[in-house]
């Protein structure tokens, strides 16, 4: 493997229209969501990501979430099915963008699947069970998955629109929780840490080698991380957070052979 991809994509002009589960509908500032969005780009290239920026797709009022649209592992990338009709026809540019890099494969129906809810940790893949992912995912994703060693695991969770706005991983054998959304038992081969009470959104952290990106507005969260050893590094996405979305939605990071 050589360099490290990360692929982003402009925010939607249309991002006011964006999919809403949890939250209540308000205005998103969408220069500063812009803003935010080039910064956040700018803190992958300084860690070393070649950033592969996707054009604006104005009909996808989500599509800044790429994340959701595909699971990459060493291995393959699987294209999703995602729960929410609205964003189906956001596929086939992520399609195109990670063909030169991986072998393909596509959740197809009656399975629907938000790479949001993929929470890939060492040779661990847990599948949050949502409104926008169903067990017939789990399935199609161990039948791609079952000559590489992976376990593929389905998990509950409540209160949050998918799994990794609950956990996410901070190293190859530790996770970042929010116990009230996720039971920490449900990964039984993982430490946990857990979020700031004060701070439940926190869970959901970007690792880049060794530094691991949290949210601004999770100081104490962060404080958490560093206390244990961890490189931190805050990056603002206040604009985001309104339309559902998180740090890890914005890119598709991976290592690559390609130049
Ligand atoms: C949606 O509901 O699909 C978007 N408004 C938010 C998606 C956030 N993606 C993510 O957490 N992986």
């Amino acid at each position: 493997m050589g360099i490290r991809v990360a692929v982003t994509r402009g925010v939607s002009s249309s991002i006011s229209e964006c999919e809403l589960t949890h939250l209540e509908r308000e205005p998103i500032n969408l220069d500063l969501a812009r803003a935010q969005h080039a910064n956040y780009e700018r803190v992958l290239a300084d860690l070393g990501c070649c950033i592969e920026r996707l054009v604006e797709e104005p009909e996808f009022p989500d599509s800044v979430f790429v994340e959701d649209i595909a699971v990459v592992l060493d291995e393959v990338a699987i294209i999703t099915r995602p729960g929410a009709l609205s964003r189906r026809g956001e596929r086939s540019s992520i399609e195109a963008a990670l063909q030169p890099h991986r072998p393909i494969q596509r959740i197809a129906a009656p399975a629907i699947l938000d790479g949001g809810d993929v929470l890939v940790v060492g040779r661990d893949v847990y599948v949050g069970l949502s409104t926008r992912t169903n067990v017939n995912s789990v399935r199609q994703l161990r039948d791609f998955l079952a000559d590489y060693g992976y376990r593929v695991t389905g998990v509950g969770f409540k209160d949050c629109l998918h799994l990794k706005s609950s956990a996410t991983a901070v190293s190859d054998d530790t996770l970042l929780v929010n116990p009230n959304w996720v039971d920490p038992s449900a990964f039984s081969g993982q430490a946990c840490i857990v979020v700031d009470p004060a701070e439940p959104r926190g869970a959901n952290v970007v690792r880049v080698g060794d530094t691991v990106l949290f949210g601004a507005d999770f100081p104490r969260t962060g404080e958490r991380l560093a206390a244990e050893g961890f490189d931190v590094q805050p990056v603002a996405a206040t604009e985001l957070a309104k339309a559902e979305g998180a740090l890890t939605c914005c890119s598709l990071i991976f290592e690559s052979a390609q130049t």
